[in-house]
């Protein structure tokens, strides 16, 4: 019977990674550097305790410690005396971050004691730990899977409400369960179909040839759903960059302020006023919008002005959604009906066209040219329309991901690519098993999907892979 590799190397990278670190214990602040109430330094390994209790003086040796156990002492330094009044807080392995010994001292606030605490406890024989070397060694003890240790970089990061929601569930496993469900349904086919080689001689069939290909649509179904989750998943993390374009003077630096509540950008009625690109940000239902206000696009003989154009060119190819903003004071220039269709026509799937000043509507203003695309009238000095654009702009951006279409969402591009690659090996399966070949082939694409999503759990996870996930991990963490 086939082996199953994976396994193998799972086992060879964890207790590789396991012999390299047994006896190195690590160390780092896990507070912001700056003047702060309080701080704390982190120490992780075999020797936390020991190495901790050097240079501590407290009522009793930290050596005997509870686990969860914290304690009042001072951290004294031969050459600079007593550095601090600190509370240690010890917790024995396993029931630690790390799964180690984890000591943590709470000092206060002051960068000199903070990194003069840190330089001690390295003196005595821990090691500086590298960006993310706590978490990873909680991975590596299996406290956390991989896609629950990257949910901790994320809750770090999140700045919304729903971002810190996502990486929640992710951190209590949401995600992990969906993929360990799908995997151990393609364990337990890719064994059948293995065993059956073996009985392949005999002429005896394990597999029901119709219950495969239903499985098969299901796992493909199921997947599907996961990816497309992507969509609203980056939404929830990244936000939506919006940009704000149009001709100069069509009110755009206006609508930011407007949105933004604040004068942020210059308003003048000279055109060209805006140069630069200046980005805000605003929450429209819980969602981060990004906001760009741009120089307007015009043919311009002024070199700062062109260098100004060609940014907010760059901003409207690289946005997830484009505010086209038009005056409809004035009837639109030949010029101006050109720069409009240009980026109609370049970016339909993501602009809104927006018509300003609709206040001083011109009497003749058309739009005819664009009956097609969705529109939205505003005032960015009655406020009209406003209320509607912020609506109208999360619908947008919502209408190519459905947010209730999956309960759990896919936030990370390596996931996803990672789930795609599986889809198209479970693809490949169900088209070898309509044609009928050997389960020998099958077996080979359900391993390559079985790979797959051992990447995303940390299962098979190759070394560079985690190095680069972990060291993007603030140190200390
Ligand atoms: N009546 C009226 N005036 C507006 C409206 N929105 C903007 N304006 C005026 O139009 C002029 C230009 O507004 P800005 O917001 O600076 O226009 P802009 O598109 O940022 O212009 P540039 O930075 O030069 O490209 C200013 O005098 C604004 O007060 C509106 O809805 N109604
Ligand atoms: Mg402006």
């Amino acid at each position: 019977m086939g082996q199953i590799v994976y396994l193998k190397k799972c086992d060879i990278f964890r207790i590789k990674n396991m012999l390299r670190d047994q006896n190195d214990t690590i160390a780092a602040i896990a507070t912001p550097l700056g003047e702060a109430g309080i701080s704390v330094i982190r120490v992780s390994g075999v020797r936390a305790i020991e190495i901790t209790d050097s240079v501590f003086k407290g009522k009793a040796s930290l050596r005997g410690a509870l686990s969860h156990s914290i304690h009042f002492g001072r951290i004294a330094d031969p050459i600079a005396g007593l550095i601090d009044e600190v509370l240690v807080s010890v917790f024995k392995k396993p029931h630690s971050y790390t799964g180690e010994d984890v000591v943590e001292i709470s000092c206060h606030g002051s960068h000199y004691v903070t990194a003069k605490i840190l330089e001690t406890v390295i003196g005595k024989g821990a090691r500086m730990a590298d960006p993310g070397e706590f978490t990873q060694r909680a991975f590596l003890r299996g406290k956390l899977d991989l896609m629950q240790a990257e949910a901790v970089a994320d809750l770090i990061h999140s700045k919304t409400a729903l971002a810190h929601r996502a990486s929640i569930e992710q951190l209590n496993g949401s995600l992990s369960i969906s993929i360990h469900a799908i995997r151990q349904k393609l364990i337990d086919l890719c064994s059948l179909l293995e065993l059956e080689l073996d009985f392949a001689e005999e002429g005896i069939e394990l597999t029901d040839h119709k219950r495969v290909e239903s499985f098969f649509d299901e796992t493909i179904t199921d997947l599907e759903i996961l990816i497309n989750s992507y969509k609203y998943g980056r939404i929830i993390r990244d936000g939506v960059k919006a940009v704000l374009a149009g001709a100069p003077n069509v009110g755009k630096s206006s609508l930011l302020n407007i949105l933004l509540k604040q004068n942020r950008a210059i308003v003048s009625d000279v055109p060209g006023t805006t140069r630069d690109v200046i980005e805000e940000a605003i929450l429209i239902e819980g969602i981060a919008f990004r906001l760009a206000d741009t120089a307007g696009l015009r043919k311009t003989s002024d070199l700062v002005e062109q260098e100004g154009v060609r940014r907010s060119r760059n901003q409207i190819s690289g946005a997830d959604l484009v505010l086209l903003l038009i005056d409809s004071s004035e009837i639109i220039t030949a010029d101006g009906l050109d720069i409009i269709l240009d980026v109609v026509q370049r970016f339909s799937d993501k602009v809104l066209i927006v018509l300003n000043k609709v206040d001083i509507m011109h009497p003749e203003f058309s739009l005819n040219s664009f009956e097609a695309c969705e529109r939205i009238s505003i005032s960015c000095i009655s406020g009209q329309g406003i209320d509607l654009l912020t609506k109208k702009m999360m619908q947008q951006v919502i209408s190519n991901c459905d947010p209730t279409s999956s309960s759990v969402q896919i936030q990370s591009e390596r996931h996803r690519d990672l789930l795609k690659k599986t889809l198209t090996s479970v693809i490949a399966a169900r088209s070898t098993l309509l044609e009928n070949l050997s389960g020998e082939f099958i077996a080979v694409d359900l391993r390559a999907a079985l790979n797959y999503l051992g990447d995303i759990i940390g299962i098979t996870t190759p070394e560079d892979v985690l190095h680069n996930i972990f060291s993007k991990f603030c140190i200390g963490k």
